[in-house]
């Protein structure tokens, strides 16, 4: 018989899985762990015995009965497996033995549809279900990941004490991640990166849109470098000092500081810069695309985070791009020799789309939780992406401190601090978008960005021709400036040319 041992549970010992499981028994637990191939399970169980000071709370189990009855009730039993078909492959072979009040803990990158039907289907048998979204990688899962929970509150409760023992943390006064956390040793106090965010789908929502702000994050600092090789002439190294400067203020985020690693590191094989033996051809697994493809079904106006995924879709026509470069002709690139001028300007266009970016992103979510009845802290949200997860930077204390002024904050782009940035970057960031374009140099997530805040702070946009046109060609009507909104007008435009009320 097996003894009731484990405070948690575990499935699926892939990388982000075993880096959990450790995490979690760093922290005193005692957790057990299985695998649908048990030869993982007994590799990592291995593993540990081996290099693991917390070995000893990890226990692995061969049978899944066996596992679950080794779990303290009401049991929280997290998922760590392929998101998709195999998540309810795993619910449905766990449910036989799962008793009422047990927990299952989704941590994969779940559509947050499908952590709806799940939350739906597990509550009606008597069960809770928490979809967290889970950030940071392989690092951040071993010593402190983002975590995005959501679910009942009741069942987040009884996962909240581990859910924050093993978060990442941030220091109180700075905001930054604590690190020095070493295996069986995590770091100690702190403000845990996660907090409740909601109910059924809400956690793995947020960690989609977090995954779409980090493809235009990437993009944006991938246009910084483009322009400043290509028209500034700059070798990597001399970029990679640049980012590592611009990481000491505003624009401190870990994709910068990794920016300037990248750039300054050598390939092994030649001793040039890695970065350019490097071939240019993005790849994506789909939660930009999720994001975006969700903009457009509900109206939102994520441009820039949507340039971001489709850049990666250009970038991965190699060969066609390749034999176009033979074909399609643009103007001469002509170097611009104020380097400390343009760095200036590039610096500013990067910060100001990023405001940009985020704003979209926070629009995005505010309108989700209309659509699916949450209510989103966006504060808190900004919070707990300062630490553990691939977007954290100096940044996000910004926007928790906006939401902190007004939670009602429309956009982003209202609160003092950030119209501020705007208003004090715009002409930099207008001169780099003209001067790229000047040279031919795409800069797609630069200008989508400035397009938006133009479009945004325009009191009258074109869309009055817009409508005049599809209510000539279709009778789709169209409301008047000098009257109330709801009243919705028809012209006769073949015809008699008489306008009619409908
Ligand atoms: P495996 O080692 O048995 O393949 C990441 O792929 C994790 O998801 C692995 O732990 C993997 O288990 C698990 N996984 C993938 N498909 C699965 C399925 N259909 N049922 C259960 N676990 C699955």
């Amino acid at each position: 018989m097996t003894s009731t041992v484990a405070d948690i549970g575990l499935i699926g010992l892939a990388v982000m899985g075993q880096n959990l499981a450790l995490n979690i028994a760093d922290h005193g637990y005692t957790i057990a762990v299985f695998n649908r191939n048990p030869d993982r399970m007994r590799q990592f169980i291995a593993h540990c015995a081996q290099h693991e000071p917390s070995s000893e709370r990890v226990i692995g189990f061969e049978s899944l009965a066996d596992f679950v009855k080794a779990i303290k009730r009401p049991r929280k039993i997290v998922l760590l497996v392929k998101a998709g078909e195999a998540t309810d492959a795993t619910i449905d072979a766990l449910l036989p033995y799962l008793e009422r009040g047990d927990i299952i803990i989704d941590g994969g990158n779940a559509l947050w549809t499908d952590t709806i039907r799940r939350e739906k289907r597990l509550s009606e048998l008597g069960f809770a279900f928490i979809g967290s979204g889970v950030s940071g990688g392989e690092t951040g899962a071993r010593f402190g990941p983002s975590l995005m929970p959501s679910g009942t509150l009741e069942a987040w409760k009884q996962l909240e004490p581990i859910w924050r023992d093993i978060a990442c943390k941030v220091d109180p006064v700075t905001g930054k991640p604590i690190e020095g956390a070493v295996p069986g040793k995590p770091v100690q106090g702190g403000v845990p990166c996660t907090a409740y965010i909601g109910t059924n789908g809400a956690g793995h929502y947020v960690k989609m849109v977090h995954n779409g702000i980090e493809y235009i994050d990437m993009q944006l600092i991938c246009e910084a470098y483009w322009l400043m090789k290509n028209l500034l002439g700059m070798n990597a190294e001399e970029m990679g000092d640049v980012f590592a400067l611009w990481n000491e203020a505003e624009l401190s985020s870990f994709l910068i500081e990794i920016t300037a690693d990248i750039l300054r590191q050598k390939d092994p094989e030649t001793g040039a810069p890695i970065v350019d033996s490097i071939l240019d051809t993005a790849g994506q697994k789909g939660t930009g695309q999720w994001t975006a493809a969700n903009a457009l079904a509900l109206g939102i106006p994520a441009n820039a985070i949507a340039e971001a995924v489709f850049a990666r879709s250009l970038s991965a026509l190699k060969e066609e791009r390749v034999a176009a470069s033979q074909v399609l002709q643009g103007p001469p690139i002509r170097l611009e020799s104020d380097r400390a001028k343009w760095i200036q300007a590039i610096r500013d266009a990067l910060y100001c789309s990023k405001i940009c970016a985020y704003a979209q992103g926070f629009q995005l979510m505010a309108e989700a939780q209309k659509e699916y009845d949450w209510t989103l802290d966006f504060g808190s949200i900004a919070q707990i992406w300062r630490g553990g997860c691939i977007i954290r930077a100096r940044f996000l204390q910004k926007i928790t401190d906006a939401y902190a002024r007004d939670p009602g904050l429309k956009n982003l782009m209202l609160d003092d601090y950030f119209r501020d940035a705007l208003h004090k970057g715009q002409q930099n960031w207008r001169e780099v978008v003209a001067l790229a374009a000047r040279n031919g140099i795409p800069v797609p997530a630069f200008g989508s960005a400035l397009a938006y805040f133009d479009g945004y702070r325009s009191a009258r946009l074109p869309a009055n021709l817009l409508q005049a046109q599809r209510d000539y060609f279709g009778a789709h009507t169209y409301e008047r400036v000098d009257r109330p909104r709801g009243q919705f007008f028809h012209l006769d435009w073949s015809g008699d040319r008489r306008q009619s009320m409908t």
